[in-house]
Formats: C-alpha cells, sequence, structure tokens
C-alpha cells in the first residue's frame, strides 16, 4: 500500500427528506491490517443504490441502519492488497461490501473473484451483480412474461430496470419504460430497444401508457410505487403480475405517502391476487360438499340477521353499510314453512 492512510465517508447525522452532503463526513483513519482469513482490499469502485436511502434512516425497515459515525455500506470491485486466505491473493480482483472507504477488510469468504477477461469488473455492481440478478429474477419468477404480452418497466434506464426491460423483449414481450427524462427515453428506445418509453416529467401518465399499450399491461415491474403504480393499475389486464421491487418514489418522503404503503407487501414477499367468484363457478360442488359436511358435524358455525318484511329491506341495507348487522343478513319476506 502506498501509504497507510486510509479515506473513509462516515455517516454523520440522519437525513429529514432528501440526504445533504451534511450528513455525510470525510475522515483519514489508519488502514486496519487483515486478521486471519481476511483481506484488505483497495477499493475501485464503490456502486452507490437507492438502498442506501434507507440505512441512513433509523425508521424500522428490513436492515439494520447505518449508525452514526460509521462507514457507509455499500458494494465496492476492489483488487486485494494482502490476503490471509487460501482462495485469494494480491492483486486478483473482487466484489466485496467495503462500503464508502478506499480500504477495506473483509473475511475471505464474502469475496466473490472477478475475472477482467469476462466482463469489466465494475459490471459486477450492475448488470452481473446485484441489480441485474434483481431484474432477472424479479422479471422472470414473479412477473413471468410471455411471448407477446406487454410488460411495464419503471426507473427504465436505471441499473434494474434497463436490465428487466431487455429481458421482457428478448422473452418476446412488448416493453414499456417509463424514464424522468427525454434523453433517458430515447436511450431506453434507442439503445435498450424497448418499444416504447414514458417520460414521467413530462406526459401524462394515464394517456400516454394507454396509448403505448394498446393491449393493456399484463407485467408491471415496479421499481417505484407511487403516481406510476397508481396510473399503472387502471390498465392491468386480467392476470396481471406485478413484482413490486422497489418504492424510491418514497424513499425520501418525510411523511407517510397518501393510500396504503406497500413496502411491508415487498419485505415479506406477500402476494396480493384479485379474486371473483366467478371464475369459480366450475367448482362449486367441491365447495358444497365440504361446507355441508362441516356444517352437519358441527365444524363450522353460522349466525343470521333476519329482518321481517320487505319493506324493511332498504332500511337494513343502509344499515349493513354501517355495521348494524350481526351475522349474515337476510330479509324474511314471508312464511317459511320449513322452519
Ligand atoms: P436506478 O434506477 O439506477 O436509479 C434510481 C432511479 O429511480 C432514478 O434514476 C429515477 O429514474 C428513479 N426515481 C427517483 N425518484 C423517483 C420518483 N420520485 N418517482 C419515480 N422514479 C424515481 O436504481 P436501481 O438500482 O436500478 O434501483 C431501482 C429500484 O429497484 C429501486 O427502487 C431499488 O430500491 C429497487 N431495488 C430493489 C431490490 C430488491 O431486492 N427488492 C434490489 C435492487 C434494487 P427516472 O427519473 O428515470 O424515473
Ligand atoms: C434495494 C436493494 C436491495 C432494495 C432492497 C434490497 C427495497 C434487498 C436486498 C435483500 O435484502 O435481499 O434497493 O429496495
Amino acid at each position: 500500500m502506498p501509504n497507510s492512510i486510509n479515506q473513509q465517508i462516515l455517516l454523520k447525522s440522519r437525513p429529514v427528506g432528501e440526504p445533504k452532503e451534511s450528513d455525510f463526513a470525510l475522515v483519514e483513519t489508519p488502514i486496519t491490517e487483515p486478521g486471519e482469513g481476511e483481506v484488505l482490499n483497495r477499493t475501485i469502485y464503490l456502486s452507490l443504490d437507492p438502498y442506501m436511502r434507507g440505512r441512513m434512516s433509523d425508521r424500522e425497515s428490513y436492515a439494520t441502519p447505518v449508525e452514526l459515525g460509521s462507514v457507509m455500506v455499500g458494494g465496492t470491485v476492489s483488487q486485494v492488497v494482502k490476503s490471509n486466505h487460501p482462495q485469494f491473493s494480491a492483486g486478483d480482483f473482487v466484489l466485496t461490501y467495503d462500503g464508502w472507504q478506499a480500504y477495506g477488510v473483509s473475511k475471505g469468504e464474502t469475496l466473490r473473484k472477478l475475472d477482467p477477461n469476462q466482463a469489466p469488473i465494475s459490471y459486477a455492481l450492475g448488470i452481473t451483480g446485484m441489480p441485474g440478478m434483481t431484474a432477472y429474477f424479479a422479471l422472470l419468477d414473479i412477473g413471468q412474461p410471455q411471448a407477446g404480452e406487454t410488460v411495464v418497466v419503471s426507473a427504465a434506464s436505471g441499473a434494474v430496470g434497463s436490465v428487466a426491460g431487455q429481458i421482457a423483449k428478448l422473452k418476446g414481450c412488448r416493453a414499456v419504460g417509463v424514464a424522468g427524462s427525454e434523453a433517458k427515453c430515447d436511450y431506453v428506445v434507442k439503445e435498450l430497444g424497448f418499444d416504447a418509453c414514458i417520460n414521467r416529467k413530462t406526459q401524462d401518465l394515464s394517456s400516454a401508457l394507454k396509448a403505448a399499450c394498446p393491449n393493456g399491461i399484463d407485467v408491471y415491474f415496479d421499481n417505484t410505487a407511487g403516481p406510476i403504480l397508481e396510473a399503472v393499475l387502471q390498465q392491468i389486464n386480467l392476470g396481471a403480475r406485478i413484482p413490486l421491487v422497489g418504492l424510491i418514489s418514497q424513499y425520501n418522503a418525510e411523511n407517510s405517502p397518501p393510500g396504503p404503503n406497500l413496502m411491508p407487501l415487498l419485505v415479506k414477499r406477500a402476494l396480493i391476487k384479485g379474486f371473483l367468484v366467478g371464475d369459480y363457478q366450475q367448482r362449486q360442488a367441491e365447495f358444497v360438499n365440504d361446507v355441508s359436511q362441516w356444517l352437519h358435524e358441527g365444524k363450522l358455525k353460522y349466525k343470521e340477521d333476519v329482518v321481517e318484511g320487505l319493506k324493511n329491506a332498504a332500511h337494513a341495507l343502509i344499515g349493513l353499510l354501517q355495521g348494524k348487522n350481526f351475522g349474515k343478513l337476510i330479509v324474511k319476506v314471508s312464511d317459511d314453512p320449513t322452519r
């Protein structure tokens, strides 16, 4: 190592709203020696990613926050300077997670060795790394794009979205991007090969989506939530799939955005799926058999709220919408000779 001084960027304060440069502090510290099984790396590239905004806050999240005064976290592509691990030698290029610093020490087993002849080493922070893998699995596993379908991708020119849209094209889909400038949209269409791209800053999302997706939307690869998701939902097709990958529209928000916060869905990998009972008409017998038997065996309980007389029907319906019914509300219109 040329000198034994490290440069580190620490989290100095927790931002309110948009982070400011004054939330970070650059310090010089001595480079630490690698211990048993550890490797000392010189950082060549540091990845900057949207999730870092979450790490700067101490509100509850799927990951623990960076402590104030600690080095900011982040993926890095580095060159090994000194190795105490048998699988790495000085000079090797590695993908590691040393954070915002010029030198880092990490455990050998956490490193991925990179072959500079295979791809530029920096790609390991993007298309062949975490963002690319996000695009690949979220699209293919959750989106399940079928040839001929329409796939909309937000943050389409970015690390994740650019890969998701291109894979959608490889699968024979129509790919429609949403991005934040004309230059980005041009790139998305002309370079990446998307079929269309909507400028979310200048175009009306609903009408632009309608024009770009004449057959509706089958897959929405959601990197943003917020207004783009809202507009997309108005135009989804029967059986559409929506991988909820990121909610960047709310990462800087000081207060909860209007409507439900979808973050728990992402964090818990929860499934929301629409339901219409009519789809199950063919399976009615299955249902009637099971439920009749469970009733007969006393395994199901059932309560009716019986209103007497047709003339009271309107009043009862109004009451149901106010929670006044207790049990299944029915109107007894005339005598029941069986009871
Ligand atoms: P990126 O797209 O390279 O950069 C972020 C982009 O987000 C910006 O360039 C901007 O693009 C867009 N954006 C920023 N503020 C926005 C807003 N208020 N409304 C709409 N769009 C906004 O970043 P990335 O690394 O590929 O990440 C994209 C998304 O994937 C993020 O939400 C990230 O958290 C998520 N992600 C999730 C996982 C996971 O495991 N769930 C893994 C990786 C990434 P435009 O201005 O062009 O729209
Ligand atoms: C993101 C990057 C990574 C993100 C989530 C992750 C919601 C999660 C990674 C993991 O824990 O597997 O931008 O945003």
